[in-house]
């Protein structure tokens, strides 16, 4: 059993949450381009998500918004005057770079940083190396924020190093814990690691999965959509979180290009693990049989369960989301899938997961289905929603409490979210100041100590 224990840290929906069709392969995005969104109601849902996860038994934290629009892009893009000014002339004369800088996407916290715990590191230290999201222009801009938010909750350098984004590139495109897995057994007790000499000691796999290696030009890669995480990013981030990308416990696997094609952007749109469990699409990977050969490898516990081609196809995977559950490891015969309600709706998506959970080879034993529609829409489902970051008791006493939830805190981010959050918006709505200005008075109260207690995090707080 490890001595771990494993937090949710979901993104909170920003205020500006709206549909604007800017993920090219993002079948969810595309389609929805243009409507009415609802961002109270987004973060009302992504709420009651961190409250259904802790009646379940999980550990849950949260990471902010960030300022959106965000007026330092647009300024960087040559927009000038005061901030309204600058906000307005960008609606007039360029409302798709409007729509890029006022996206709520570091909602999807999967992809703000890919973690190593302390048990798994060189140095005993909790890694986390942030994002640079380049493959999409609005989340390119979310990285230098990121880090400033990941160091004001993990804010102590002893126990916590927080990593910039690696430079970016076409060929270093770097997408997080989207296309990262850290497997582990469960069944085994693990002695807590000692010296920071050791190799890493800990009993656990770190399976990164890429679109493609970018400076092997002769490799298989998509045809049609991104390939957004590549191999060489992936590498890179092995090293960086002081796990050893040689050792056999790291293994790089090629995501299938053509599920990629199919609207697959990221690997936890196809397989999602936990603990020795891997819940994957028969097209997940290039090679399936020698993808499951090497991870058993790294981890010879594992506990592969196959969803087949015929069962669900991967259209079918896409439009419902299935393999974007999140996975709780809560015991090691005690495993919860919670799902998007769309796998739900779905009546082949839901035979399939009740024959897992039947199934009596593997420790799934119940599924929970929530209801994350407004961030479904941009494709983002459970799984999007939070960054897993494994704790050791010591590592927990070192994260900036505020931003652990209990009820009382769930209740007072509910209420700000009444106070601050508009109803609805529509595409025309970016260009009026209004929302910036309630925006910025949203997030400088979300800062507070009476709420997640950042200090000034934002570049509007401290010009
Ligand atoms: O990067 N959607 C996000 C969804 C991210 C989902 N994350 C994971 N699978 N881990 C993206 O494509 C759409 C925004 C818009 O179109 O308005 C968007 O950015």
């Amino acid at each position: 059993m490890s001595h771990l224990i494993e937090v949710n840290f979901d993104g909170l929906v920003g205020p500006t949450h709206n549909y604007a069709g800017l993920s090219y392969g993002n079948v969810a995005s595309t389609a929805n381009v243009g409507s009415t969104s609802r961002p109270r109601a987004a973060a009302l849902q992504g709420i009651a998500k961190m409250r259904r996860l802790m009646e379940l038994g999980a550990a849950q934290g949260v990471l902010p918004p960030q300022e959106r629009p965000h007026v330092p892009t647009l300024r960087a893009m040559g927009f000038n005057g005061d901030d309204s000014e600058v906000v307005e002339s960008a609606f007039r004369i360029d409302p798709v770079l409007l729509a890029q800088v006022s996206s709520a996407s570091a909602m999807w916290t999967a992809n703000a940083a890919t973690v190593a715990p302390s048990t798994d590191t060189y140095d005993l230290r909790t890694h986390l190396l942030t994002a640079n999201l380049v493959s999409m222009f609005h989340r390119s801009i979310e990285h230098p924020t990121t880090g400033r938010v990941l160091r004001a909750v993990f804010n102590n350098p002893s126990r916590f190093a927080v990593h910039a984004a690696l430079p970016p590139s076409p060929a270093t495109g770097d997408e997080g814990a989207a296309n990262h897995t850290r497997l582990w057994d469960d069944q085994t007790r693990v002695l807590a690691k000692t010296s920071p000499i050791d190799s890493p000691a800990f009993a656990a796999a770190h399976v990164f999965v890429y679109g493609a290696a970018a400076n092997d030009k002769a490799a298989s890669r998509p045809a049609r959509f991104p390939a957004r995480q590549t191999l060489e990013a992936s590498r890179a981030a092995a090293r960086v979180l002081a796990i050893d990308p040689e050792a056999a416990h790291t293994v790089f696997l090629q995501q299938n290009p053509a599920v990629i094609d199919a609207g697959v952007f990221h690997n936890d749109v196809i397989a999602v693990g936990s603990g020795r469990v891997l819940l994957y699409h028969q097209q997940a990977f290039a090679d399936e049989a020698s993808a499951i050969d090497t991870i058993r490898a790294a981890l010879p516990a594992l506990v592969p369960v196959r969803i087949g081609a015929d069962e669900v196809p991967v259209a079918a995977a896409v439009s419902s989301y299935l393999f974007n559950s999140q996975l709780l490891a809560l015991a090691p015969d005690r495993y919860i899938l919670v799902a998007p309600l769309e796998a739900e709706h779905d009546p082949r998506v839901k035979a399939a997961v009740d024959r897992v959970v039947a199934d009596a080879d593997n420790p799934i034993v119940q599924a929970v289905y929530l209801d994350v529609r407004e961030s479904m829409r941009n494709g983002g489902g459970p799984a999007c929603l939070r960054l897993r970051v494994p704790l050791s008791e010591g590592d927990m006493k070192a994260v900036n409490p505020a931003c652990i939830m209990n009820e009382r805190r769930l209740r007072a981010l509910e209420e700000w979210v009444m106070t601050y959050y508009p109803e609805e918006l529509t595409p025309a709505d970016l260009g009026d100041p209004t929302l910036l200005r309630e925006s910025r008075d949203a997030l400088d109260a979300l800062t507070r100590p009476s709420l997640l207690d950042l200090g000034s995090i934002y570049e509007f707080q401290t010009r």
